[in-house]
Formats: C-alpha cells, sequence, structure tokens
C-alpha cells in the first residue's frame, strides 16, 4: 500500500465536506492537475466503498458528499463497479469482499477526496492504486530468518482443530487469505463435501492460525500437522517472492469471479453458478434481465433482495433481531430462550446472516415452537420468505430489519410469503422493497436437553465441527451432532445439561466460543 500515501489530505477521517471541495492553492493538487492527462467520465463511474476500517459515522458522511457532488455509489459490490475504494491492503480484500470486478480500479481513499475536490471523477494513477504488495510480505534477509529460525520452532500442535484455540485474530492473515482463496475456489470447482482439495487448504490455514508469530521461512512449519504438498508450495511461494502465481491466477480469473458474484445470490450454488456462467452470464444484471432461467422461487427472491441480502449483517443488527425475536417469543412462548450462535458467538464482527437457537425447558412447546413463531412473525408482518426444513425445526426466513416494531403504516414491511410464490408474488416484492431492510435468519428449535449438543454445533466453525466429528470418531469411537453424542462401543447416548459437559464428555479442553475460529 506503499503508493497510496495520503498526500492530498493527511487524515480523510476528520475533514468535513467543505474539506473536500476544490483548494487549488495546495500543492500536492496542483500536481495531481498536471497528472490528468484524460477525466474520466462521471456518467460512468461506479463507485464502490468497502466499509472495513471506515467507521460508519465517515462513510455515510462520504456517502452524503457522494450523493451531493453526483458521484454514483453503489450499496453493493457487482462487476458493474468501476472504482472499489478501500482503506485495507489489497491482499485483504479477497477475504472481506465477494469479488473483485474484473476491470475496477482498487484504489485508496485518498481518491475520493481528491475527486471530491475536483467535483468529478479524477483519473486513477499509480499514486492511487493499490498495489499487490511486495512489501507486506517481502522476502526475510538472510539475517531476518537466521533469527527467526532461532525463535521461532513452533512447539508441534494437535492434528485436531478442537483440541486447539483458533482466535479471528492472528499472525499469517496474508498465507491464510491465499490459502482460503484457493480452498473457494476448489469448492466451487469440485462441489461436493468430504475429503476435498478444498478441505486440504482450509486445514493447512487452519494451522497457520494457531501459530504464535509470522512464518517466515518454510522450514518453520514442515513438522506440522495437516500442511499438504500443495498449500506448502503456496506458502513458500508467498514467502519468497511475496505472491503465488497460482492464487493470483485463480483471483483474476473470471470464472472464479464470477462464481463468487452468483454464489452470493441467495439459493444459488456453486452447480447453478457453473450453469449460469456457461450460459455466458456474468453479472448480476445479467441474471435479473434473463429471460431464459427457470429460477428457484429463492433465487427469485435472492435476486429481488439482492442489495438487501448481499450486505454483511453488522453485530447491531443482529442483537436487534435477537431482542425482538426474543420479545415476540415472551408474549406466545413464555420461557423461551433466544441465543444468537454462529459466527456472532464466535466475535465476527459480520455474518452473511443470523442464527438464531431456541429453546424452552417444556418440550409441549419446543415441538411446536417454530410453528407459532412464524405465524406470529407473520402476523407482525416482517416474514418475507420462509423455507422450514420439515421434521428438523429449522427454518431458512428472510425478515425485515427494522429500527421500530413495525406498527401499522411506514415501518410496515412487506408482505409475507409462503414457499409457493407465485411470479406475481415476486413482482410485488420488487415494488415494496424499497422501505426496509431484509435480512437472512436462521431459527433453530433445540428441545431442552439436546440443547447444549445444539449450541456447540450451531456456534461452529463448520471446521470446528468437522474436527469434533473426526477427532470423536478416532479417538473414542463415538458421534457427535446437534442431537447428542453417541457412544458406540456402549450403545448409549450420552447426558450433558452444558456446553462445558458436552467438552468434557468428549475429553476435551474446554474453549470459549471465540477460540472456534477455525
Ligand atoms: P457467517 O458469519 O458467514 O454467517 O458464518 P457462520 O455463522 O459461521 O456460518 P453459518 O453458515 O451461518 O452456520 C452457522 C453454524 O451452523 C456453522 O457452524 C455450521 O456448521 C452450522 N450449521 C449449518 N447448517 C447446519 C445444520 O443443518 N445442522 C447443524 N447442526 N449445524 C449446521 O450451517
Ligand atoms: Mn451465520
Amino acid at each position: 500500500m506503499s503508493n497510496v500515501k495520503n498526500t492530498v489530505l493527511d487524515d480523510p477521517c476528520h475533514y468535513s465536506e467543505s474539506d473536500y471541495s476544490a483548494s487549488t492553492s495546495s500543492p500536492p493538487l496542483k500536481k495531481l492537475k498536471l497528472e490528468l492527462e484524460r477525466p474520466e467520465e462521471p456518467t460512468k463511474c461506479l463507485i464502490y466503498i468497502v466499509e472495513k476500517k471506515i467507521s460508519s459515522g465517515h462513510l455515510s458522511h462520504l456517502k452524503e458528499i457522494a450523493k451531493k457532488k453526483g458521484f454514483s455509489v453503489a450499496n453493493f459490490i457487482s462487476q458493474d463497479v468501476t472504482h472499489v475504494v478501500t482503506t485495507l491492503p489489497f491482499e485483504r480484500l479477497t477475504s472481506v469482499l465477494s469479488v473483485i470486478p474484473a476491470n475496477a480500479d482498487v484504489i485508496g481513499l485518498e481518491w475520493l477526496t481528491s475527486s471530491f475536490a475536483e467535483g468529478m471523477p479524477v483519473l486513477v494513477t499509480d499514486r492511487y492504486r493499490l498495489q499487490k504488495s511486495m512489501e507486506v510480505i517481502s522476502p526475510p534477509t538472510p539475517v531476518q530468518r537466521t533469527a527467526a529460525e532461532k525463535v521461532t520452532t513452533y512447539d508441534p500442535i494437535s492434528v485436531y482443530e478442537c483440541q486447539r484455540a483458533t482466535l479471528l485474530e492472528h499472525h499469517n492473515h496474508i498465507l491464510t487469505d491465499a490459502l482460503e482463496l484457493l480452498e473457494r475456489y476448489y469448492q466451487h470447482l469440485d462441489h461436493k463435501e468430504g475429503d476435498t482439495r478444498a478441505l486440504a487448504f482450509r486445514q493447512a490455514s487452519c494451522t497457520l492460525k494457531v501459530l504464535p508469530r509470522k512464518v517466515v521461512d518454510i522450514g518453520q512449519i514442515t513438522h506440522l500437522p495437516r500442511i499438504g504438498k500443495h498449500s506448502s508450495q503456496v506458502i513458500q511461494d508467498i514467502l519468497s517472492t511475496g505472491l503465488c502465481q497460482e492464487v493470483e491466477e485463480c483471483r483474476r480469473s473470471e470464472w472464479f469471479q464470477c462464481m463468487e458474484l452468483f454464489t452470493s445470490v441467495y439459493g444459488c450454488g456453486s452447480v447453478t453458478a457453473n450453469k449460469w456462467y456457461q450460459k455466458g452470464l456474468r453479472s448480476i444484471n445479467d441474471i435479473q434481465t434473463s429471460k431464459e432461467l427457470q429460477l428457484t422461487k429463492t433465487q427469485k427472491l435472492g435476486l429481488v433482495y439482492y442489495e438487501h441480502l448481499s450486505v454483511p449483517v453488522t453485530r447491531e443488527e443482529t442483537e436487534m433481531i435477537t431482542g425482538y425475536v426474543q420479545r415476540l417469543v415472551d408474549v406466545c412462548a413464555s420461557g423461551t430462550s433466544v441465543e444468537a450462535v454462529g459466527g456472532y458467538r464466535r466475535g465476527k464482527a459480520h455474518g452473511h446472516d443470523i442464527d438464531l437457537l431456541l429453546t424452552n425447558p417444556d418440550h409441549t412447546i419446543t415441538d411446536t415452537l417454530l410453528t407459532i413463531l412464524l405465524s406470529e412473525l407473520r402476523k407482525q408482518d416482517v416474514l418475507v420468505h420462509s423455507d422450514v426444513t420439515s421434521g428438523k425445526n429449522i427454518a431458512h426466513v428472510s425478515m425485515g430489519h427494522f429500527h421500530t416494531p413495525p406498527t401499522q403504516g411506514k415501518n410496515r414491511l412487506p408482505h409475507s410469503s409462503d414457499t409457493t410464490t407465485t411470479t406475481n408474488d415476486v413482482e410485488e416484492h420488487e415494488e415494496r422493497k424499497a422501505p426496509c431492510l431484509v435480512k437472512r435468519v436462521d431459527f433453530v428449535v433445540s428441545p431442552p436437553e439436546q440443547y447444549p449438543f445444539a449450541l456447540v454445533s450451531w456456534t461452529g466453525s463448520k471446521q470446528f465441527n468437522r474436527s469434533l466429528r473426526r477427532y470423536s470418531a478416532n479417538e473414542l469411537n463415538m458421534t457427535v451432532n446437534a442431537h447428542g453424542i453417541y457412544d458406540i462401543a456402549q450403545n448409549k447416548s450420552l447426558v450433558a445439561t452444558t456446553e462445558k459437559e458436552v467438552f468434557s464428555l468428549l475429553k476435551l479442553e474446554y474453549r470459549e466460543p471465540w477460540e472456534r475460529n477455525c
């Protein structure tokens, strides 16, 4: 990120709108004007501002100014975006954005401030453009390497992720981001579960996440578990040159970018995304306007509400919806607890959905809780779409996000629809979506005796759960899932009343939810 040093405004966070207006007396701006060989057409410019590492106040301030100055700012990332504005290093973007548009310029915030000052989008020169930085992870010098080797002969670690503490923050993001990009690439390519190439990259990434320091030499990690040949090569390339060609080719490939984009549509998995790609479709707009696609009802709604559903859910939104649901069940199913699980419980700042786990000490209530809750949400008119996994006590819903409980009138949300939405219903959604924000919520109801097992399972991560299952089968001859633990040798189910007891039955050291981010 060296060449995006802000020479126009030192700290854009502390400038008011007037600071963005043209101030031709400042030397950096004069210099900038000389660089302007060809001003870009304002009409062709669609800006996307990456929210991460920009405070919400500053972000809305920037958007407000952009609006006043006639710039188009997209609410979500797509191939139509021409300028991706960010304060992050290039390498972090792939883990934050579902796609980096093929033809977009990826630029620092100072491009925006210069453009505000000029009153039009200024030419993107190298001074604004983010570099795939060689400096972020430059090859260690021999001296550094010797020093590092002395201090970082990593202690051996368990082969099972559930026996380690994996935090969200760690020392090897550049390596793990690269490995997880390959994980996603091969997930799209193979689209199957189990021991796949994709899983091998995830496992290698998880090993790197628990290391107490940044890796500087491949020799430091060759004795560690779960780092296969392919992952080793990727790590070695990055350590020695700063980049791995394979990763960069995958990142740049149009197919991968479209797969990332299309699978961000609710109801679209890798198989469907690939079909859309093979038909020549390349953008969300292509999908939305295609006449030949036979979309499922979920996909239709996913497209109608794309702008809503593609914006990550914040912790505040999760807390607000959890509180809302808790107040509803306090009235219609007294004694019910509502707990936000999934990535939220593990401490993630954003998620793709909200996972709510509900239980009640009274079995007769948990038996009917999901039906009662969904009917109450329908009465409240906040349910946009619901898809109940029959017999499993799980409902995938899309519901309105609101600042005050919806009442008659202006807070009212679109009408709920059942699983037989017709084209007309979808059109009705199109007309009514504007005044509200819609988020995906998974409701899971657990009978009281299964609750601790459900809590572990729905907190995740997915990799933590995989590792629990593998560890239990290999080491204890037990099966474990959201409903309980089964001891195969003794032919009996085990009982637990708390999450800590679940760990203890599995002879595992207890891991806090935020230590399960593998
Ligand atoms: P996110 O922040 O992007 O939403 O990520 P997340 O919250 O970690 O993942 P998720 O896809 O929302 O799933 C939350 C947890 O529920 C994960 O640990 C996942 O393994 C688990 N989970 C499902 N589906 C099912 C299921 O059908 N049964 C059980 N027991 N767990 C499930 O996603
Ligand atoms: Mn989730």
